[in-house]
């Protein structure tokens, strides 16, 4: 088992997940740690960072659209299949990283990696190389505006949580992108208190809701969930205090 602890990025298209693995990586630089920057995503035209291992090497959604006259979809898919042989070398490669920290951005398509065979593949091996494993669901500010939009991605948080069978936590980013994020949503015991006023003004909706948010606190290790940007650099000491957090409790770094 290596030293560095995993930090997996997933969440819904052009959430910022390849933007918050740059942002992450220089706040972590500047605070002395050493950082390993992974592209896991086989269709990126660009990642906005500089990275360390990139999955394009081996194979190229791009290069298998042309080869193999796929549509975009398809060769994503073709992509994903021929990557989930080829983990060991992933792996490997990641292994061989002398590191504090390896962030590693995942497809911005969650559902080639979270429903496929490539998320359990890549957690185990993950599991082998570092000493703790951390899952981020990274999600937009300008969708989370209400109880019932929180409430559903903390569903969602923990859906990929009970899938790949690591902590994962909720990551609110854009925050600079609006003018605020509803208050009284941040911590678990606010949304099950939130949670709790909607239930009695919803009816079997707002049963549902309380219900949920049950769920979510009960299995949720972080206490609150972190409001970061990618683009002002702010909450990312937050951000770090939960992945921490998250990391000593599941691995055993002290
Ligand atoms: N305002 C604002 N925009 C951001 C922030 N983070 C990312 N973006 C923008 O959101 C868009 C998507 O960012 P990416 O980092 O590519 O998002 P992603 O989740 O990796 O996207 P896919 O991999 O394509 O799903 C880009 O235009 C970014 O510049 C942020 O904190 N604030
Ligand atoms: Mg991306």
């Amino acid at each position: 088992m290596g030293g560095a602890v995993g930090v997996l990025f997933v969440g819904p298209a052009g959430v910022g997940k390849s933007s918050l693995v740059r942002a992450y990586g220089d706040w972590l630089v500047g605070q002395g740690f050493r950082v390993g920057r992974v592209n896991l995503d086989p269709a990126a035209d660009y990642v906005p960072y500089a990275p360390d291992f990139d999955v394009r090497k081996i194979v190229s959604a791009r290069e298998i659209a042309l080869r193999e006259g796929l549509g975009p979809n398809g060769a994503l898919v073709r992509a994903v299949e021929v990557l989930v042989g080829r983990v060991g070398e992933v792996m490997d490669a990641l292994g061989g990283l002398d590191v504090d920290y390896l962030l590693i951005d995942t497809p911005g398509q969650m559902e080639l990696f979270v429903f496929r065979d490539l998320s359990l593949r890549v957690v185990d091996g993950l599991r082998r190389v570092c000493r703790g494993v951390v899952g981020l669901f990274v999600v937009d500010a300008s969708l989370v505006r209400d109880v019932g939009d929180y409430a559903f991605l903390a569903l969602m948080c923990a859906a990929v949580q009970l899938r790949l069978d690591i902590d994962v936590v909720a990551v609110v980013n854009k925050v600079d992108a609006v003018d605020s994020v509803p208050s009284g949503l941040r911590t678990w015991v606010e949304l099950l208190g939130e949670a709790s006023r909607v239930l009695g003004e919803r009816g079997a909706y707002g049963e549902m809701m309380a219900r949920v948010a049950e769920v979510v606190a009960s299995y949720s290790k972080a206490m609150y969930v972190p409001l970061v940007s990618a683009r002002t650099g702010e909450g990312l000491e937050d951000l770090h205090r939960v992945v921490h957090e998250v990391a000593c409790s599941c691995g055993d770094l002290t």
